[in-house]
């Protein structure tokens, strides 16, 4: 093999401080080791077991660890005859399909960063992970979901000035087909840093525009593995991912990586819904999956009716915003299967419920740190801890939470403290078992006329309510208030009638509520928007109600 060159390193990313690298290196977290040295490892280890399923339910397609590494090495020098070098950016845009772990990995075997969009995005996000990281490609799907990404991509490109490449998975239109990648030799795997970024994900946050997040080779094999190992993964497991698998979630929670790091069979889902899923959980023996809450409620709405087989689901990971007490009780006798709650971040700090842990932690914790060495502190509004067992600010730091935000260095300053700590913006409290109960976010809290309202107390109470199935409280402006405080829902399935407002009202005082914590508005809604992962899309559902009262007023 000859010997590559040395491969440039990214502008713009915060690096460890040498002592924590040398601390995260002595512990055992990192490793010398680069995602695409580990797919060729785990082809080694498991050539001929099946390493993903996808595709329609009924006919999918299947590849062997052994065929993944091929495809993977075929396209990597596809893309490298295309001129995609070393560290170059390229923005991923697909859904669950195989091309999107065959890219996944080409890229990574390219030592180029991949930029991973959720299928979901569009023009005006798409746009900007283009300019910020200064794209030199663009990879789509044709179709998916009724959405033709083509023309979007034109658009994108007309317009970014670095993009030299549209790749289309599927059918290419007037870009090129992946499938047409000009054929190169099968060169050397590039000799990467393992301290170098692998790959760029997108912030969940939900103040202006989404960033992108570093993740280094290590700190994120890291991330999979340990997540794997908590969650006892091993060659026998079927790992199905409902959620878009760029999301970190299930990508490496343990998801894709961390299921493939073991030998087991990954199975990705086309679409979300409860009715593909069940259907795949019954033919490919799925024994692991994961969810957001809304999703979680559909999966086991529709498990009261659903006769399909899930006897082969061991464990349910439900994350990404919180699970209420009462849904989460649900989870275990309606589908049959052990609940893990998991309170995570693309930053890096995740938090999971062990599966040994008592029921009242599983059912009312979010988890608790994954790693020894994740540094959690609760703060006050000044920095200050709060005394144990209080709610305040959640800071943390540790062996795969980014050290900064890719090309941020201003917006830095004020997300991360001197010494490194990433301020999350999420409300918690630490149990003494260090279980920590997310209690909503610092800004997500109503100001009603000098009264503050937490948006995340009056939605737990409200959602006791058994004609309510989702619920979202937001501030609205309002003349005399400054804010009104309006609750948004969804009804229960069982056919209960709407609630009144003043109804609602009476339940809140009944619970102990104070009056200025009850709702102003109500709204009733047959669905709420989500984001693209699938979580409640407050932000959407604000402009959504001050369009129609606009509306309303004309
Ligand atoms: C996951 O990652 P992101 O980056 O999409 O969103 C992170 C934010 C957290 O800061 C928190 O505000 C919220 O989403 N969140 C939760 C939660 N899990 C995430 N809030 C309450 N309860 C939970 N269980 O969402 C993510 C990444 C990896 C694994 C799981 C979720």
């Amino acid at each position: 093999m000859s010997a590559s060159p040395p491969v440039p390193a990214l502008d713009g990313v915060t690096a460890y401080p040498d002592e924590f690298v040398d601390r995260y290196r002595a512990a055992g977290y990192w490793r010398d080791e680069t995602l695409g040295q580990l797919l060729r490892s785990w082809a080694a280890r498991s050539g001929d077991s099946t390493a993903v399923v996808a595709g329609p339910v009924g006919a999918p397609q299947r590849l062997s660890y052994a065929e993944l590494d091929r495809r993977v090495d075929t396209t990597a020098a596809g893309l490298r005859a295309l001129g995609i070098a070393a560290a170059d950016r390229v923005v991923v845009h697909l859904p669950n399909t195989l091309e999107f772990v065959v890219v996944l990995f080409a890229l990574l075997r390219c030592a180029a960063v991949p930029v991973l969009a959720l299928p979901a995005h569009r023009r005006a996000e798409i746009a900007h992970f283009v300019a910020l990281s200064e794209a030199v490609a663009y990879v789509v799907p044709d179709h998916h979901e009724g959405f033709d990404y083509r023309p979007l991509a034109a658009e994108v490109a007309a317009a970014a000035p670095t993009l030299r490449h549209v790749l289309v998975a599927g059918d290419p239109g007037p870009h090129t087909a992946l499938a047409d990648l000009p054929a190169g030799p099968p060169g050397p795997l590039p000799d990467v840093d393992p301290g170098a970024v692998a790959l760029l994900l997108i912030s969940g946050g939900t103040t202006g525009k989404p960033k992108l997040i570093p993740r280094t080779h290590r700190d994120y094999a890291y991330n999979a593995r340990a997540s794997a190992e908590l969650c006892r993964l091993s060659a026998d497991d079927v790992y199905l991912a409902c959620l878009p698998v760029a999301h970190n979630f299930p990508l490496a929670c343990p998801g894709l990586l961390g299921a493939l790091g073991v030998g087991a069979t990954v199975v990705l889902a086309p679409t979300p819904s409860p009715d593909v899923g069940f259907g795949l959980v019954e033919q490919e023996r799925v024994t692991v999956t994961a969810l957001v809450p809304p999703m979680a409620r559909m999966w086991v709405d529709a498990a009261d009716w659903d006769t399909r087989d899930r006897s082969s689901l061991r464990l349910l990971q439900v994350g990404g915003a919180k699970l209420d007490a009462q849904l989460a009780r649900r989870v275990g006798p309606v589908l049959g299967c052990g609940l893990q709650q998991v309170y995570g971040m693309a930053e890096g700090l995740l938090n999971y419920t062990r599966l040994d842990d008592p029921d009242d932690l599983v059912v009312g914790t979010q988890g608790r740190p994954l790693c020894p060495d994740d540094e959690v502190r609760v703060v006050d509004g000044t920095g200050a801890p709060v005394p144990p067992g209080a709610v305040g600010e959640l800071w943390t730091r540790g062996p795969y939470t980014m050290r900064g935000y890719y090309r941020a260095a201003t917006y830095n300053r004020t997300a991360f403290t001197a010494d490194g700590f990433y301020r999350t913006g999420d409300l918690v409290r630490q149990l003494p078992t260090g279980h920590l109960v997310v209690e909503g976010r610092v800004k997500d809290v109503i100001n009603r006329g000098g009264e503050n309202v937490s948006a995340a107390t009056l939605e737990e109470h409200l959602l006791a309510h058994r004609a309510l199935a989702q619920v979202a409280v937001l501030g609205l402006p309002d003349e005399t208030l400054g804010e009104a405080v309006c609750a948004v829902v969804t009804l229960s399935p069982d056919g209960a009638s709407a609630p009144k407002l003043k109804e609602l009202r009476s339940f809140l005082a009944g619970r102990g509520l104070a009056r200025f914590m009850c709702p102003d508005r109500l709204v009733v809604r047959d669905t709420l928007p989500v984001t693209g992962v699938g979580k409640i899309d407050k932000r959407e559902l604000a402009a959504l109600l001050t369009a129609a009262e606009t509306e309303g007023h004309q």
